[in-house]
């Protein structure tokens, strides 16, 4: 057997394997098996082959091992290609983002009886768009449920996940994902009834005895136990409620005594249901849930996309560079926000994007701030003096320097 032979077969035998893993599962809800599982070879089956289009971004030499044997097979001239390409040449080539969310996060993403999305999350998928495409349309969402969306990820069927997700150790490392710049700092709390006692100054201990509920696959469905042995308490965790749809039916039907989940998605939830009546305690959250981008692990071609569009949202805010006032800011005396829009010293096309990707981000989808005001203002989560404040104003809303 030539030696072309023997790397094909070993090529193969290696994707055998790939899929394999990924046929395992978690206690995340995922398929992952280990640190291989998830990574952009399960998580991108078509997007490794060579025509897919895009070879500027930046990936398609990385890992390759069969360097130097060039024309010394002489029987089939056919030599092996190793290397794995970039998500990006996948969305590059198909025209169009496969977006994970939610669907059913107030606020966040929310489906729509067409089938569109609304939402901060939502938004932040249009924001990848319009950076790759320059169409802030260019998105095919998928409503996924916590324990789905990871699977997502790695049998490719999303490229990427804007899905309330907490970044995590174990979600970076052995379920296999990466995770982008934090969009919306949040924390676990709980949510209980005014006319069962529980107000805004409630605490763990006054869950003793109770029934709690949430949805599976979550960080917080982990968190509440943790939390309750630390607390010394006994709480029923009710359930398994597949999404958070059905926890708050529960509520509202008695099942469930209090209901738990992210901050932001109980403050949605109490918007729509019962703003006067429903109480979300403790005041400090009783985790950190960081949420932003998750895509799968060791792409740096499409991290490095989906990052800085966020990242391009945020200097855009600090600047105060709008969807309305964007065109100004072209040839503004401003190096940095011309860079970023595209001008002179752009550093756009050496990420497999066009110049003006950034310019696309805020003139179609608008900054950070604007993102936030009209998706999240209207249900109550207020920006000013919280964690998701720009850097200036005490917050963590942080982006690195566009040169
Ligand atoms: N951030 C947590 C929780 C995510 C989660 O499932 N949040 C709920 C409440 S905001 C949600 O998205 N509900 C909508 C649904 O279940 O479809 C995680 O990453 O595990």
């Amino acid at each position: 057997m030539s030696r072309a032979m023997w790397l094909k077969l070993f090529a193969l035998l290696f994707s055998v394997s790939m899929v394999a893993a990924a046929c395992g599962s978690s206690d995340d809800g995922s398929t992952a098996g280990g640190d291989d599982a998830g990574s952009e070879d399960s998580g991108s089956d078509d997007s490794g082959s060579d025509d897919s289009g895009s070879d500027d971004s930046g990936s398609d030499d990385s890992g390759s091992d069969d360097g130097g044997d060039d024309g010394d097979d002489g029987d089939d001239g056919d030599d092996v290609e190793l290397t794995q390409g970039s998500v990006l040449d996948t969305v590059v080539s198909r025209g169009s983002l496969n977006c994970g969310v939610s669907g059913s996060a107030v606020a966040f993403s929310e489906t729509q009886p067409d089938g569109g999305q609304v939402g901060f999350d939502a938004d932040y998928c249009r924001v990848v768009a319009a950076a790759i495409f320059g169409d802030a349309d260019a998105v095919n969402f998928s409503a996924l449920t916590a324990a789905e969306r990871f699977t997502a990820v790695q049998t490719g069927d999303v490229d990427l996940l804007m899905r309330n997700t907490t970044w995590t150790q174990s979600r970076d490392s052995e379920i296999g994902m990466d995770f982008g710049p934090t969009t919306y700092y949040d924390g676990q709390q709980f949510m209980g009834r005014g006319g069962d006692g529980f107000d805004a100054g409630s605490d763990i201990a006054d869950l003793d005895g109770l029934t709690v509920c949430t949805n599976s696959g979550t960080t917080t469905e982990k968190n509440v136990s943790d939390a309750a042995t630390a607390a010394g308490i006994n709480i029923t965790l009710g359930g398994p409620f597949e999404d958070f749809d059905q926890v708050t039916q529960a509520f509202l039907d008695g099942t469930c005594d209090v209901i738990t989940t992210d901050g932001s998605g109980l403050v949605g939830r109490k918007a729509v249901n019962e703003p006067n009546d429903w109480a979300i305690f403790p005041a400090t959250p009783i985790s950190k849930e960081p949420l932003g981008p998750t895509y799968g692990q060791n792409d740096s071609a499409f991290a490095d996309v989906v990052n800085w569009a966020v990242y391009a949202t945020i200097i855009a805010d600090e600047k105060g560079i709008t969807s309305a006032n964007v065109d100004d800011w072209l040839d503004s005396e401003d190096a940095e926000a011309v860079r970023l829009l595209g001008g002179e010293g752009e550093l756009q096309s050496g990420m497999g994007l066009p110049a003006d990707a950034f310019y696309q981000v805020i003139k179609l989808v608008g900054n950070y701030d604007e993102i936030y005001a009209r998706n999240l203002g209207p249900v109550g989560l207020e920006r000013a003096g919280s964690a998701n404040a720009g850097w200036q104003d005490g917050g963590l809303i942080y982006a690195p320097p566009a040169r």
